[in-house]
């Protein structure tokens, strides 16, 4: 694959056309903290169970991504260990008594260095994927992301990853609004809640794709020339 030449894929509200050299894969907040038992996500009461069936997709759209020798960058949400990053209304937001900076299963929640904090190791990045921590919801706010995807040459972003309505759709608001393409895939974007998973796709790829274009990882996979499986 000639990685200058430009594919098009299968997406709603019509097809999402790019140039692969100028795609990112942006795979957001693929942490153990949101996916296993004892983390952030279940310390809101959600059941993180349900976020676990993106993980093959991200994994066979990862490979395909490697393989291409195309950018991947993966975020993760958390707080400096001094939690000075921390905004006191997050913290306290949910009267939970387990709060993020607390010791938990998988070491204090929500905290870099810490192993809940971290990627699953499904996803695990390699040496040279940027790792974007960001302390809200948003990749954008706080963070190096829209310097080093300028610097790259990067137009376009491939967004998976968790939770759809939460830190998914913040990202592609945001990336929107400094002037990306945004494709997010069905399949590789998960929610706690299925209303929540439906809607926030719709909401991307309303209005004649107000926020961005919505599609799966078989269909981009296709365009890319490979197997799903
Ligand atoms: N609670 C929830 O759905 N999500 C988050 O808190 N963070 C992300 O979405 N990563």
């Amino acid at each position: 694959m000639n990685t200058s030449d430009p594919l098009s894929v299968r997406a709603e509200p019509y097809a999402y056309d790019f140039v692969p050299a100028r795609c990112a894969l942006l795979i957001i907040d693929m942490q153990r903290d949101f996916l296993e038992a004892g983390g952030f996500g279940e310390m809101l009461g959600n059941d993180v169970s349900r976020l676990r069936s993106t993980i093959d997709p991200n994994r066979r759209l990862l490979t395909a991504w490697r393989k291409a020798g195309l950018q991947v960058i993966h975020t993760r949400e958390g707080h400096r260990p001094d939690l000075t990053d921390l905004p006191r209304a997050k913290k306290i937001r949910g009267r939970s008594t387990m709060r993020i900076g607390d010791a938990g299963p998988m070491g204090r929640i929500l905290v870099r260095g810490e192993p809940g904090h971290d990627i699953i190791p499904e996803l695990y990045p390699l040496p040279d994927e940027p790792v974007i921590d960001k302390p809200g919801k948003g990749a954008f706010f706080a963070t190096d992301l829209h310097a080093i995807l300028q610097y790259r040459g990067i137009e376009k972003l491939v967004v998976t990853g968790v939770t759809t309505e939460v830190c998914v759709n913040t990202t592609v608001r945001e990336a929107n609004d400094r002037g990306y393409d945004c494709l997010a895939l069905e399949d590789c974007v998960g929610s706690y809640f299925p209303e929540f998973q439906e809607m926030g796709l719709r909401m991307i790829k309303a209005q004649g794709g107000i926020f961005g274009w919505v599609s799966d990882s078989a269909r981009i996979l296709a365009a890319l020339g490979q197997d799903a499986d």
